[in-house]
């Protein structure tokens, strides 16, 4: 096997076994009934303190979600409101490009699932929904809806953390 599709069945391979892992930490928590202590994800950690922290309020439509690309300096804590004018599901994923690609897999893998992780929202038409954030890390991130049939079609806004501002 050349080595250039090997290393791609191998990358695929990784991608189906992260879905998978995912799937058993999400099937777990929700068994036993228990919040998920902070947790490092890509893109930042989820902040439960919204009291006092800087809104961001993004809408998305059918075309995916609106507005011009973000910049946070590093360790920024924003609550991101969250409205769907849309006339169509829509799902609020925030995370890097390796994370938004396995994010996408698995809804690909489990259309209906609508269990929302911590750095995930599924918003119904008119509905709005508000998530901490710490941006902790430095790099380029992207908020993106990743229903299946959506991920090819929608935009998405970038989200640029340095520390530098
Ligand atoms: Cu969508």
């Amino acid at each position: 096997m050349p080595t250039q599709r090997r290393m791609v069945f191998f990358s695929r391979r990784r991608r189906v076994l992260a879905a998978t892992l995912l799937m058993v930490v999400a099937s777990s928590s929700m068994a036993h009934g228990i919040k998920p202590k902070e947790k490092q994800f890509p893109a930042g950690v989820p902040e439960t303190v919204q009291t006092g922290v800087r809104e961001v309020a993004l809408q998305v439509n059918d075309d995916g979600w609106q507005g011009p690309a973000l910049a946070f300096a590093q360790d920024t804590r924003v609550v991101f409101v969250l409205k769907n004018t849309g006339q169509e599901k829509h799902l609020f994923v925030i995370g890097d490009a390796p994370g938004q690609r396995d994010q996408a897999l698995m809804h690909r893998l489990m259309p209906a699932d609508t269990y929302d992780y911590p750095n995930t929202r599924h918003l119904a038409p008119g509905n709005t929904a508000r998530v901490g954030w710490r941006f902790n890390r430095r790099g380029t991130f992207s908020i993106r809806c990743l229903l299946p049939g959506h991920q090819a079609n929608e935009r998405g806004v970038m989200i640029r953390v340095s520390g530098d501002h």
